[in-house]
């Protein structure tokens, strides 16, 4: 099994830095998908952002659960971020997800593949008690993983109902009909097969 994935992301008007920020890992058995959105704007968001991203980068093989509490930890003093957390594993094709906070995920299946995240802030007092949706995809699937500065609106789009094999234009074309201008805006999407 292969991964295709394509990506844009694209800074706040008037910023020089994004508090978006993601990643695609390769692990032993699969990959590790995550899109994070430091809170605030600026340097003070990126900040959170760069620390998760080291957190999960030097600890790819950890269970899910284990991630986002370590990611939790490391976030303390920071301004804090929400994540949205995706592990697929080419074994038995089984997709894992984990959401904290307000990172959108939406999943082209067959299958019923609906995981939600839950309200919470990486870094912030408690987090909430963690919720990890375990799901069998199939191959082809197509999975997309959005900030807020993507509107909800975008899983309507007529291109969804026949993705194309670009998956950076196809990212391309969302930004451009959904991205807001008054935030950071990154959409992932990610095709294994
Ligand atoms: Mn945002």
């Amino acid at each position: 099994m292969k991964l295709e994935w394509g990506v844009q992301c694209r800074t706040k008007a008037h910023q020089t830095v994004s508090g978006d920020g993601y990643a695609v890992i390769e692990t032993t058995n699969g990959w590790l998908i995550t899109v994070i959105d430091g809170l605030g704007g600026g340097a003070e968001a990126a900040r959170p952002t760069k620390l998760a991203l080291e957190t999960i980068r030097e600890n790819p093989q950890r269970p899910l659960k284990d991630l986002i509490q370590l990611c939790h930890a490391n976030l303390h003093g920071t301004r804090g971020a929400v994540i949205g957390l995706l592990r697929l594993e080419t074994h038995q094709n089984r997709a894992s997800y984990i959401g904290v906070g307000n990172i959108g995920i939406h999943v082209l299946s067959q299958r019923v593949i609906k995981p939600i995240s839950k309200n919470g802030i990486l870094g912030h007092r408690q987090l909430p008690s963690l919720l990890e949706m375990n799901y069998t995809f199939d191959s082809g699937d197509t999975f997309i993983l959005y900030s807020d500065g993507i509107s909800t609106r975008m899983i309507s789009d007529s291109a969804l109902a026949h993705p194309p094999s670009d998956l950076d234009a196809l990212a391309a074309e969302l930004l451009e009909r959904y991205g807001k201008t008054t935030d950071d805006a990154t959409i992932l999407i990610a095709r294994p097969s």
